[in-house]
């Protein structure tokens, strides 16, 4: 054996190490993955979005250099890229490889590519984190702030041949970023969701957005918006929508140059209604001319509203059981791939629930899960506990709403989304009262379909509560932070009759426990007596937390803190955190189930059992 590995070792000529990709390619998944899954791999979703354009996929090894003086754009390496480094995968983060494990700063990214024919085209960026600048041949074409959403770029006039792109990526955080220096979550550097360029036709479908309304066991109403890009003058163009395979409308229309809103309306004969239960999906096409261009969607048909404390949806009760996730792997950091995403589903769903949460906009493949497992998304911009100082400046509210519109651009046609939540945890939020309000009322034109709401931290009524639809609160039965804590009645009875202080000044509106039980636990620490950090004591705590929240009729159910253990901000390295790891999850940071896991899944699957109308209701039954 000894032998074997010297023998293995010796013939790797010593140069071949310098230039090495940092991730051995037997981890990677294929540029291409198979369509199997009918998974389209160059987008990361679970559908294919186009049948007329031609793709070029710039997935794969990008030529790297980190840029710790930040000294890159002074000499010019937009046009002259210095030697790399090093190559990275696309989609990807440098803090998943271990020379930039740590590396908080500007990096510079750089790809070459072919252009198939002359024409226009679309450049699309999934996300990166966080400031993006990029280049086309040394050309600016614009820069980008906040990760998580996608972003674009129309190229016209482009040449057959090889181009080159590079980008500046810095994922520092400040105090006037979106989301801020030192979160609870590791900011993540670097191109974290696919890159593609389309070639596109002169008028084209940028996106389009299917909204049902007045639906009926005979009828859904479907309200069409289709943002059309012109990049050349006045035309005439032919819209044609299908669902699934059948026309249901087409028209003609004058089309400007620039960006139009295309709006019209049809209707769905007996409506397959999407719930939980029944995750039924319809897939939507919209063409131009005779298959000049294409998009495609999924949409899906379900009601929501609130009536006293209750959430309804489809006019049935909804009772969270869910786990808040953070996009987060010890081998890949914030850019899991397609199977492991795949992967964290099946065990969230393993475990008995039917929501998710999240502090920031997940991968579109996880939203198409959702969709396609029936999990409802609560969805939230990454505003986590801006003081009031900070929500007072108009900077801040700007970004948290353009974020926020961006977020609604992007997952409107996802059945899955209940909740627009503007943020997390902000202290003392009635001091902001005025700037708060502002925001609900502008995130209410986004979206007038869904729930609004922000998140507040603790049992505490506040007056801002009055203005959401669904008041959101982080509540364990235990506390967390207290260094000797072990679980203990008086204190449990404290915290939940504390709790019930919001029902009695809201009693009329709806309660989710968006973050319940969390506690921290080192996976495979057992002690017998309920010590902190302990999975004894993590379980007891999350179990004590989902069973009052599910038999509390006024609360809606919650989801868990957290789901799997997640690296936290570097600045957090000490202190509350073990090793700079949010330890909470109730699976660890590789996915193996502690102790919590188990408990919490016998929760779920007794209020499920149990649940008046079966286990179908108790999940979020359709009709
Ligand atoms: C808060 C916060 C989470 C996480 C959690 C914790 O509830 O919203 O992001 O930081 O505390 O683990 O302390």
């Amino acid at each position: 054996m000894k032998k074997l590995l010297l023998l293995l070792c010796c013939g790797i000529p010593a140069a071949s190490f310098a230039q090495s990709p940092e991730i051995p390619a037997s981890l990677l998944p294929a540029s291409k993955m198979a369509w199997d899954d009918g998974q389209d791999a160059m987008r990361n979703r679970l559908f294919r979005t186009t049948t007329c354009r031609t793709q070029i996929d710039l997935g794969g090894w990008w030529d790297f250099v980190a840029d710790p003086a930040d000294a890159g754009e002074k000499r010019g390496f937009a046009s002259q890229f210095p030697p790399p480094e090093t190559t990275l995968w696309v989609p990807g983060t440098w803090n998943a490889v271990a020379r930039y494990w740590s590396y908080v700063g500007p990096g510079w990214y750089r790809r070459r590519f072919e252009i198939p024919a002359d024409g226009n085209a679309q450049l699309h960026f999934g996300s990166v984190f966080y400031l993006a600048k990029v280049w086309l041949d040394g050309r600016p074409l614009g820069e980008h702030e906040g990760g998580y959403i996608p972003f674009n770029y129309t190229l016209t006039g482009l040449k057959k041949g090889a181009h080159t792109l590079v980008v500046r990526v810095d994922n520092r955080l400040g105090d006037r970023t979106l989301p801020k220096k030192n979160v609870d979550w590791f900011p993540y550097g670097g191109i974290e969701q696919p890159v593609y360029a389309e070639m596109v036709a002169p008028v084209f479908v940028e996106r389009f957005h299917v909204i049902p309304s007045a639906v009926s066991d005979s009828k859904a109403a479907l309200k069409v918006r289709v943002f059309v890009r012109n990049l050349g003058p006045e035309v005439e163009e032919k819209f044609a929508l299908s669902v699934d395979g059948k026309e249901l409308h087409a028209g003609r229309q004058r089309i400007g140059p620039g960006v139009s809103v295309v709006e019209f309306e049809t209707a769905l004969d007996r409506p397959r209604i999407w719930s939980p239960a029944s995750p039924n999906l319809y897939s939507a096409r919209v063409s131009l001319g005779a298959d000049r261009d294409d998009q495609f969607t999924r949409f899906g048909i379900r009601t929501v509203r609130t009536e006293g404390t209750r959430i309804l949806l489809n006019g049935g009760r909804l009772r969270l059981m869910g786990a808040n996730r953070h996009e987060d792997h010890p081998d890949w950091g914030s850019a899991s791939p397609p199977h492991l995403i795949r992967q964290d589903i099946e065990i969230i769903k393993r475990l008995g629930s039917n929501a998710v949460r999240a502090h920031y906009a997940l991968p579109e493949l996880f939203m198409d899960y959702c969709d396609q497992y029936g999990l409802v998304f609560l969805a939230e911009a990454p505003a986590w506990q801006y003081s009031p100082e900070q929500l007072g400046a108009a900077e801040i509210q700007e970004k948290i709403l353009s974020h926020l519109q961006e977020m609604v651009a992007r997952d409107m046609n996802h059945p899955s989304v209940l909740t627009w939540s503007l943020g997390n945890e902000w202290p003392n939020p009635d001091r902001s009262y005025d700037a708060i309000r502002s925001m609900v009322e502008r995130a209410r034109k986004f979206d007038s379909t869904r729930l609004i709401t922000f998140v507040t931290g603790g049992p505490n009524a506040w007056r801002v509560h009055e203005l959401i639809d669904v008041i959101c609160v982080n509540w364990a039965r235990y506390q967390w932070y207290d260094p000797f804590t072990t679980l203990d009645r008086a204190e449990g009875d404290e915290s939940v009759s504390d709790l019930a202080r919001i029902h009695a000044r809201y009693p009329n509106k709806p309660v989710i426990l968006t973050e319940m039980g969390g506690a921290e636990s080192q996976a495979g620490w057992h002690n017998w007596g309920n010590v902190k950090w302990s999975e004894e004591f993590q379980a007891r705590n999350v179990e004590d937390s989902a069973r009052h929240a599910l038999e509390e009729d006024w609360i809606s159910g919650g989801c868990v803190w957290q789901y799997c253990d997640t690296r936290s901000a570097p600045e957090r390295f000490l202190g509350g955190r073990m090793r700079g790891w949010n330890g909470k999850g109730v699976v660890d940071a590789w996915r193996s189930p502690k102790l919590a896991f188990y408990r919490l899944q016998q929760v779920y699957r007794a209020a499920q059992e149990n649940a008046p109308g079966g286990k179908a209701a108790a999940v979020g039954g359709g009709k």
